[in-house]
């Protein structure tokens, strides 16, 4: 089944400075996650499943891994209107600009986008965690013949100030907007939240950055050519002339935009009980690579995600996400750690003709704890790489230190008993 009145634009991000240097030489949807996706199978998947199935992912510059990953995953009938199509920032006889903000990125787009048959617009984050029924927030907006609908999630005032706060009135119109306030306004600020939530402390209701536009209106909206911003500009301003609905979402969600909420989200996955639902009835489509099983000796595993195509032959692996055909040596021991994995597998006679010391992998007698490994790193023999809330912000050719996270940069070798 196809959804013929929705077309979905993935917002596929900015510069992506906030995730550098995972972000450094790909675009921001292609960034690895959960061991074996990529950031953008979760808002595409998200669509599939709620039968939306013709998709825009704006990003702002093409990656070849951006796009061999999108046309060797999604695969529609050849007599199906489904597709998820790349559009890159371009320069235009109108333009010769990258895109200066998420309505900015539509505006410039928008060409593409009116080429197909739609009646609503449903623009998402490619940059969050979440499983949401799509379809019933469009349910919701035509019901209620709103103009425009956003998703929104109650948050705790610690979690305020970075989000849009919204307050609505007994049928959920949205009538008020801030776009990340400071804290001094929260005080001031009350939303429509259930008791529950009010009981969890999640008083303030925030902006999702997932909208629902009606076709006419965002084009009407996108004429203006100085608003270049959704929560910023679009939206404080349309609510007032536009009936604006809150669709109120409680389960989880949340934004992996920087490197820390992006490390917590990986290594939630390990948990008992993960927030985030690999499990369930709802897929999260990707990549069928038709790796072989993962094959692992003498380990001690805990709480741990282990990809396909692994050789493992660490002595502990605890609290990680290990990703497609990565390799761990002898004696090593993985904590608190999101290995991405490799693209390809290395022979020992690789070894030889590449004059190189390490396979791609952790070498033996390792400590890695509180770390990023990008894919195709070397992590040399006995070296030690403790990440923690003490470690300095750093940066060298090889990692790069934030939060108390130690990312390893993409294909970048760490020589042999290096301490980090
Ligand atoms: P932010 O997430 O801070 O707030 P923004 O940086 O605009 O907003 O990013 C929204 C999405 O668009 C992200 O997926 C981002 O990667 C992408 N994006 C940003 N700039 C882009 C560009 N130039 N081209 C293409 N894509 C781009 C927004 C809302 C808030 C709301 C939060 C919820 O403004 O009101 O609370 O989302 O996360
Ligand atoms: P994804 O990018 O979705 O993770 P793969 O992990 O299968 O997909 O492949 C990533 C990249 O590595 C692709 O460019 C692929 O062509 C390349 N690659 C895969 N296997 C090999 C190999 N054995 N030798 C060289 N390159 C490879």
């Amino acid at each position: 089944m196809i959804n013929d009145e929705v077309l979905s634009i993935i917002l596929g991000g900015g510069q992506g400075s906030r995730l550098y240097p995972l972000t450094a030489d790909r675009a921001k949807p292609a960034v690895p996650i959960a061991g074996k996706y990529r950031l953008v199978d979760i808002p595409i998947s998200n669509c599939i499943n709620s039968d939306i199935k013709r998709m825009y992912v704006l990003t702002q510059f093409n990656s070849a891994s951006l796009n061999q990953h999108i046309k060797n995953t999604y695969h529609f009938s050849f007599f199906s209107s489904a597709f998820v199509d790349v559009l890159a920032a371009e320069q235009t006889m109108h333009s010769d600009e990258w895109f200066q903000g998420t309505a900015d990125a539509v505006r410039q787009s928008m060409h593409h986008f009116l080429q197909n048959d739609f009646k609503y617009f449903l623009i998402l984050s490619g940059d969050q965690l979440y499983n949401m029924d799509l379809e019933d927030m469009i349910e919701k907006h035509k019901e209620s013949k709103a103009e425009i609908t956003i998703a929104t999630h109650p948050v705790n005032a610690k979690d305020a100030t970075g989000f849009g706060l919204l307050k609505t009135n007994e049928e959920n119109v949205i009538t008020s907007f801030i776009e990340k306030p400071g804290s001094d306004l929260l005080p001031d600020w009350t939303s429509e939240v259930s008791d529950e939530m009010k009981h969890e402390g999640r008083h303030y209701l925030a902006s999702m950055g997932i909208y629902i536009f009606n076709r006419d209106l965002l084009v009407d909206l996108m004429s203006n050519p100085d608003t270049n911003d959704f929560g910023k500009e679009i939206i404080p301003q349309a609510i007032h002339k536009h009936k604006t609905l809150s669709y109120q979402y409680e389960g989880y969600w949340t934004d992996i935009g920087t490197i820390d909420s992006f490390f917590e989200a990986n290594l939630g996955l390990t948990d008992d009980i993960p927030k985030f639902n690999l499990y369930g009835e709802n897929r999260v489509y990707t990549r069928a690579r038709i790796l072989p099983t993962s094959k692992i000796s003498g380990t001690t595993i805990n709480n741990s995600v282990i990809a396909d195509g692994c050789i493992i032959h660490a002595a502990k692996i605890e609290r990680s996400v290990i990703g497609i055909r990565s390799r761990i040596g002898k004696n090593s021991i993985v904590q608190n750690t999101y290995t991405m994995g490799n693209d390809s597998y290395e022979s020992l006679a690789d070894m030889e003709s590449k004059h190189i010391e390490n396979l791609m992998g952790i070498g033996k007698n390792c400590f890695i704890n509180n770390c990023i490994i990008d894919r195709n790193c070397r992590i040399g023999d006995n070296v030690r790489i403790e990440g923690g809330a003490g470690l300095k912000e750093a940066e060298t050719d090889q990692y790069f230190v934030k939060d108390g996270i130690v990312v390893i940069k993409k294909g970048a070798t760490i020589p042999k008993g290096t301490e980090i």
